[in-house]
């Protein structure tokens, strides 16, 4: 097969799924384009919390419950901040701190984002291709009725409490896609948006001009896994952020959200009467179980998405 399979992901839904995909084909096939709208500044260092999710899952070292972070990791280093009064409510765990001190030590060399993934990618012994969207900072920003908030403010500071009444992707207008992107989604073998959010972490990828177009106009089909089960997120605020923004929280919903760029939407069984929704939007449904509980669940649903992208 020439092309690869092109993934857009967010964090740790994103992640699972692709643990999945990289144990059914070779992760060398594989090319997974990474959300980097929740990326922050915190003790001075480049946090990029969506591109470590996926990386640490893939590299078999992410923490099993949280699904970000490392496992067994220790907050030595957080637990003397605290002691210097420094504000600590996100857990940087010490091991995690260490890839925050290299991307910040090689962007400071001048090295791009993209550059620096790759490295970490390598070093961590991943062989699935990963890169960021982009190489210039976007950052989303959460429209609330307290004004707007810095993403992890809201998502961590403050536990996604506030009603969202919109999202802005800072510096996306003037962002470009990141080396190879484009040209990875026109000559791929087929695309899979991952189950993870439709507003914070799909909705920065395609707000990256270029990518979207190059959405609509790839030969290659593209699928999409809902986030969304029984109306509920699988992990996250997807449900709440989409109802306050005016939306339903439903599967069908977010398939209208994809519908200029989207062949096939894989929705769970307990959604399945939305299917016909989405098939009167012109996409084609594939109804399977989505949750993915373990190791065969997340197997199974990557060769569902394989076959159908015809790729299986
Ligand atoms: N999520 C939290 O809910 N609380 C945290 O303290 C936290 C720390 C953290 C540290 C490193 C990292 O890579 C991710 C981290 N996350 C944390 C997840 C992060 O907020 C993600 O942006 C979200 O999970 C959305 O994808």
């Amino acid at each position: 097969m020439a092309g690869k399979i092109v993934a857009l992901a967010g964090g740790v839904g994103a992640a699972r799924f692709l643990e999945g995909l990289a144990s059914v084909v070779a992760p060398s096939r594989i090319y997974i384009v990474g959300n980097t709208g929740d990326d922050a500044e915190i003790h001075g260092l480049p946090i990029c919390p969506d591109l470590d999710t996926v990386s640490y899952t893939l590299a078999g070292l992410a923490h099993p419950e949280r699904g970000w972070g490392i496992r067994g990791d220790t907050f030595h280093c957080l637990q003397a901040l605290t002691r210097l009064r420094a504000a600590t409510w996100f857990q940087l765990g010490d091991r995690d701190v260490a890839t925050h001190l290299y991307r910040r030590e090689r962007l400071r060399q001048g090295a791009t984002l993209s550059q620096v993934t790759r490295e970490i990618r390598a070093a961590l012994g991943i062989r699935a291709e990963m890169v960021p969207m982009s190489d210039s900072p976007v950052r989303t920003r959460i429209i609330t009725r307290r004004g707007e908030l810095e993403f992890q403010n809201y998502f961590v500071r403050r536990k996604a409490r506030d009603a969202v009444l919109g999202v802005r992707y800072e510096g996306a207008e003037q962002a470009r896609p990141a080396p190879g992107v484009l040209e990875a989604i026109h000559g791929a073998a087929g695309i899979v948006v991952c189950p993870s959010n439709p507003i914070i972490s799909i909705g920065p990828i395609l707000a990256v001009p270029g990518i979207r177009e190059a959405l609509r106009q790839t030969p290659a089909p593209v699928a999409a896994i809902s986030p969304i089960v029984g109306g509920r997120a699988l992990k996250g605020p997807a449900a709440r952020m989409m109802k306050s923004m005016g939306w339903r929280a439903s599967a069908a919903q977010v398939a209208e959200l994809y519908r200029d760029f989207l062949d096939v939407f894989v929705l769970d069984g307990v959604d399945r009467d939305e299917a016909r929704r989405v098939e009167a939007l012109g996409i084609r449904t594939v109804v399977t179980n989505t949750i993915m509980s373990g190791v065969p669940q997340k197997k199974a649903l990557a060769r569902t998405v394989l076959k159908a992208l015809e790729l299986a």
